[in-house]
């Protein structure tokens, strides 16, 4: 894990232009800036998944019941479970057969869920997985011949470029039989202002959740970034729907990682994170592109957030 953290953060800094992975964001303070972020006025996106999940609920148990057979229902990336917790509810107050695997790479966020929720939804099944998606999924597929019903949640499919988040559905698709479902959360394009907003809160916390990359650098990979010599440029192209943050080194500069020295000119910027948005034409397009049939749209009342279902 360190191993691989340093190699990706070497080669990142080490091509033109530079960058650093914004999988790297989360450790526990980067965890607890995340969730004071979506605790924030500015960032909408999980009220308004939230809203979905809380309110259509009901649609969202319709569609998975379209079939009467048994199901596994599976969350990439589950972490605390919050928004799926609603729909779980639901689907074991309507006494529907399934079984509940999220699938992390945080094998205490499994545990936990693998206590916690069964404890609150008496009579929920549990099976949690724990490693990289692709390779989780195919022990899904392999423990049981249920039909399968996937969920992807949070825009996090947004962290990816257009043509990574393509391939990536492509390799689901692959690894999903004829029958079975895929819901994927999708910020939607809307007013640049409210998008920019999200990710550059007056609060400072979206700042402070790239810089404390810079932090765990200098922690974990003995670093010697000097913090106040970066800063958070957020931006939002309506044309392409990319939001990119960027940290701008304000001085000509050298930074010693491991032992590996890396120069940044004055104004050199690094590139942090995307978060593509999409209109819904748009993920109707990766559907088909990535072999699936778009079945379903579900939107927030403000029309700025999409869950939609894909089937194989
Ligand atoms: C967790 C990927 C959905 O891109 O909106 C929040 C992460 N970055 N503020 C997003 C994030 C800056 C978030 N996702």
């Amino acid at each position: 894990m360190a191993r691989q953290f340093l190699a990706d953060v070497i080669s990142d800094l080490s091509r033109f232009p530079k960058k650093l992975s914004s999988k790297y964001f989360y450790d526990e303070a980067g965890d607890k800036l995340f969730q004071q972020i979506m605790n924030c006025d500015e960032y909408y996106p999980t009220d308004c998944e939230l809203e979905i999940f809380t309110s259509r609920t009901d649609e969202l148990v319709a569609a998975f019941t379209n079939s009467t057979a048994p199901f596994d229902l599976i969350e990439l990336g589950a972490g605390d479970a919050t928004k799926s917790s609603f729909l779980l509810s639901a689907l074991v107050a309507k006494g529907v057969d399934f079984k509940y695997i999220p699938i992390d790479i945080s094998g205490t966020m499994i545990n936990y869920l693998e206590t916690s929720l069964p404890n609150r939804i008496p009579g929920l099944t549990v099976n949690g997985l724990k490693g990289d998606y692709f390779d989780m999924l195919d022990q899904a597929y392999m423990r049981s011949e249920r039909r399968k019903v996937l969920l992807f949640l949070g825009g996090n499919l947004g962290n990816m470029p257009v043509a990574d988040a393509l391939g990536f559905c492509q390799r689901l698709h692959e690894s999903m039989k004829p029958g079975d479902l895929l819901l994927l959360g999708f910020d939607l394009k809307k007013n640049p202002q409210i998008i920019l907003a999200a990710y550059n809160d007056i609060g400072g916390l979206t700042r402070d959740f790239n810089l404390n990359l810079l932090k765990r650098v200098n922690r974990e990979l003995d670093g010697n970034f000097v913090i106040e010599n970066f800063q958070h440029y957020p931006s939002y192209d309506p044309e392409t729907g990319a939001c990119k943050s960027y940290l701008i080194s304000l001085t000509d500069q050298e930074v010693v990682i491991a032992g590996n020295t890396f120069s940044f000119a004055k104004d050199e910027f690094i590139d942090m994170e995307i978060s593509q948005k999409y209109s819904i034409a748009e993920t109707d397009n990766m559907a088909t592109d990535s072999g699936f049939v778009p079945v379903k749209h579900l939107l927030d009342s403000k029309g700025w957030f999409l869950d939609t279902i894909w089937e194989v």
